[in-house]
């Protein structure tokens, strides 16, 4: 399985490719709709939000919403009216306009950001909701939503089963999955954007039912922890990712640490995060993100003009304060894409019918291997 992107955030469109996906399966192109529609949503947008309709128009591989083998391509239209970049000519320190201009000798330093920006993420949302249709027919619920934004964090229901995470995720504002700190935060997001300042925070993803397997210990890039904070760290303004206890790891001793096996492979804890030697471990899969505040800072902060070398403040441009809540559907979407490559490296077929009958039967063998 692959995918690629293309497009430029004040270009003609976004583009996406995924191939490798097996025939015969049914994709719910509402059900892609309704997550674009939610990525736009979010509390503290910028106004740029209310001019796009994100709508997949999809050009190939499909027939009747039916994939058969070929290759899937789509495109949305970008409804921004603006022409591709902005000609900036002062780098916005935490983007890519100093680093990519210099690297390839752009004049207009807004053409590295265009590529690189959030709205990139639209692509991958479309990518990664056909992903996770697709694991889900295999019982296997995956979900990204907001654990914080700046200093605020909102720890209640995290008990609650993935799918009622959802409900609560996909009603809040901002992808929260409980009320109690809903205005707190909205409350944040204004004061800041009056301060022409922006937010990061943090996102928590989750796998439920995740078989034993996926993944390899046998090279670098193999294993599932591996492909998938590399595939989050694309995501625009994510700096940090941590699996289970994450961070918190190393204070612990190692006997407290590891989570001890008992009969028929159970465990009582889940600080690795579910995944041991590179491999899923049947538990559930936990993911922290951090992303840094948007660089398009309104009030300006110090840079250079880069035609001058004079030291000077960022110019205004419009921007979000937040986009946290979209974030977290881009690391579910990418979260989904990554999971399904290592699925379909242990269970894949050619078609749907024959992957679910391969997988039913390896899924057996496994219980026969671990009652011995
Ligand atoms: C972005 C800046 C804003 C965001 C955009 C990402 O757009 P604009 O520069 O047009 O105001 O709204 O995000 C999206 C368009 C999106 O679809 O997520 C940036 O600088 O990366």
């Amino acid at each position: 399985m692959y995918f690629l992107t293309a497009g430029e955030s004040h270009g003609d469109s976004i583009i996406g490719i995924l191939e490798g996906l097996p025939a015969c399966f049914q994709i719910n192109i509402e059900s892609i709709i309704n997550t674009l529609r939610l990525r736009q949503n979010g509390y503290g947008r910028g106004n740029r939000m209310k001019i796009e309709t994100d709508v997949p128009i999809f050009t190939a591989g499909l027939v009747n919403g039916k994939t058969y083998g070929a290759p899937i391509s789509f495109y949305l239209k970008n409804k921004a009216p603006e022409k591709c970049g902005r000609n900036l000519k002062i780098p916005r320190p935490g983007h890519s306009d100093l680093s990519g201009s210099i690297k390839y000798n752009l004049k207009d330093l807004s053409l590295p950001a265009e590529c690189r920006g959030g709205r990139k993420t639209v692509a991958i949302t479309v990518l990664g909701e056909i992903a996770r249709q697709f694991l889900e027919k295999f019982g296997i619920k995956i979900l990204g939503y907001t654990l914080s934004i700046g200093k605020i964090y909102s720890f209640e229901n995290e008990e609650l089963d993935c799918e009622t995470k959802r409900k609560y995720a996909e009603n809040s504002s901002l992808r929260l999955i409980s009320k109690s700190k809903e205005q707190e935060i909205q409350e944040l997001i204004d004061k800041t954007e009056k301060e022409g300042d922006t937010l990061g925070g943090k996102i928590k993803i989750i796998a439920e039912n995740v078989p034993i397997g996926l993944g390899n210990f046998s090279q670098w890039d193999k294993g599932l922890d591996s492909r998938l904070s590399s595939a989050l760290f694309s995501i625009p303004s994510i700096k940090a990712v941590s699996f289970g206890e994450g961070f918190n790891s190393s204070e612990m001793l190692g006997s407290e640490y590891q989570d001890k096996i008992y009969k028929n492979a159970k465990r009582k804890t889940n600080n690795a995060g579910g995944i041991e030697g590179g491999i899923s471990n049947g538990e559930n899969i936990e993911i922290i993100a951090s992303m840094k505040p948007i660089p398009t800072v309104k009030k300006g902060i110090d840079s250079i003009n880069l035609e001058t070398n004079l030291e000077t403040k960022t110019e205004y441009i419009r921007s979000d304060t937040c986009a946290v809540p979209a974030c977290a559907i881009a690391c579910e979407a990418m979260t989904s894409l990554m999971l399904l490559e290592s699925f379909l490296d242990r269970f894949g077929c050619n078609t749907y019918e024959d992957t679910l009958r391969n997988f039913k039967t390896i899924q057996k063998e496994i219980l026969r291997r671990i009652k011995g």
